[in-house]
């Protein structure tokens, strides 16, 4: 085995540029060292780099390892680290949970249901909280959404399926893909209370909510910020990236540089929310990230979020005041007053969070 430094893989199709600094060994075959990065690319991207599958690495954020269900120390010393960081990471290795084809059926019904007639995805309408269908709106003119507010409630998912007139595949997609996304969401949320050496199942009966977005890209916007800088009010959200439109940026909690989280098939992107950040104390940083239009051309991602309930007091667990995390950083919130305030403030991109210091 040997080492090299730098190594630039394409980055369309699976295939990801990225830097690399001294630790990741390559065998004798590895391709020919590659030319120098271009200037201004920050060298914290390098540490992150990890190859996730035969001949395709990662840029940042970084990978996880998932291991089809198990864990084990080192990748939590990783998931937590992630989050301290970038408060993003992606995962790989994920297939017991979450299986490929569920993943890619689920995108085919997220595109069928786009295909739709204009007037027919308006007739589907838009239920509060959010159920159906949103069409753009003046804050997001090139972006179309359908959403279900709580896929770990059956009721909820088959309200949805008859919202929307699924077909039976459809719903049978639906379906499963609700109930694998919920499982996974659960755990990963599991993972990263063993990170922290929280015990208990502290989330349960939080719904989780899903949604699927079309960004339908023009000449025009190319170059343009079409989602704006924001970060997740929930705890944390699982997203289904497109497999080869890229746009997608994070900001890097400690250079405040946005990096491109470009398509990686065969991964998912997970972000923390504000909420997680107030349950850590601290611990974990909610990342803010915005969408650029790259290409003229459709975009499409799915995404699932764990929110809060919307009573439940949001706080640090004891085990996160315990010594050398005495301080609590921020007063205790209801779910539902955190997004009171982010929306009557405008403070959609974390500064809620320096609102709600203690
Ligand atoms: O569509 C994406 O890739 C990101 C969506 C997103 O950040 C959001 O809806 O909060």
């Amino acid at each position: 085995m040997g080492s090299i430094n730098g190594v630039w893989s394409k980055c369309k199709a699976g295939w990801t540029r990225l830097r690399e600094v001294s630790s990741l060994t390559l065998s004798k075959k590895s391709p020919p060292p590659p030319p120098p990065p271009p200037p201004g690319d920050s060298q914290i991207n390098a540490r992150w780099a990890v190859r996730v599958e035969s001949g395709r690495y990662t840029s940042p954020p970084p990978a996880i390892d998932l291991q089809d269900g198990r864990s084990n120390p080192e990748m939590s010393r990783k998931l937590i680290e992630a989050c301290e960081e970038w408060g993003c990471f992606r995962v790989y290795n994920h297939h017991s949970l979450l299986p490929p084809s569920l993943t890619a059926e689920m995108k085919e019904v997220a595109r069928s249901l786009f295909d739709l007639p204009p007037e027919a995805k308006t007739k589907i309408g838009f239920v509060p909280p959010f159920s159906g269908y949103g069409r753009s709106t003046p804050e997001n003119p090139l972006r179309e959404a359908f959403g279900l507010y709580d896929i770990s409630s059956p009721p909820d998912v088959e309200a949805f399926c008859a919202q929307i007139h699924a077909s039976d595949p459809q719903r049978e997609t639906i379906v499963k893909y609700a109930k694998a996304v919920h499982e996974m969401i659960m755990e990963i949320a599991r993972r990263l209370c063993e990170g922290l050496g929280v015990k208990g199942e502290l989330f349960e009966g939080w719904p989780c909510a899903l949604r699927m977005f079309k960004y339908n890209f023009t000449p025009d916007s190319i170059g343009s910020c079409v989602l704006k800088t924001h970060t997740d009010t929930g705890f944390l959200t699982l997203l289904q990236n497109d497999e080869s439109v890229g746009g997608l940026e994070i900001m890097n909690n400690k250079s405040g540089e946005f990096v491109s989280v470009d398509p990686c098939p065969g991964t998912i992107l997970i972000n923390i929310g504000d909420t997680a950040a107030i349950w850590s104390n601290g611990r974990f940083c909610s990342v803010k990230h915005r969408v650029m239009c790259k290409e003229a051309t459709d975009r499409f991602s799915v995404v699932s979020g764990l929110l809060g309930r919307g009573d439940c007091v949001i706080q640090p667990p004891p085990e996160l005041l315990e010594p050398p995390h005495l301080r609590r950083l921020y007063v205790p919130v209801t779910y539902n007053r955190l997004r009171e305030l982010r929306r009557d403030n405008k403070m959609h991109a974390g500064e809620v969070l320096d609102l709600l210091r203690a």
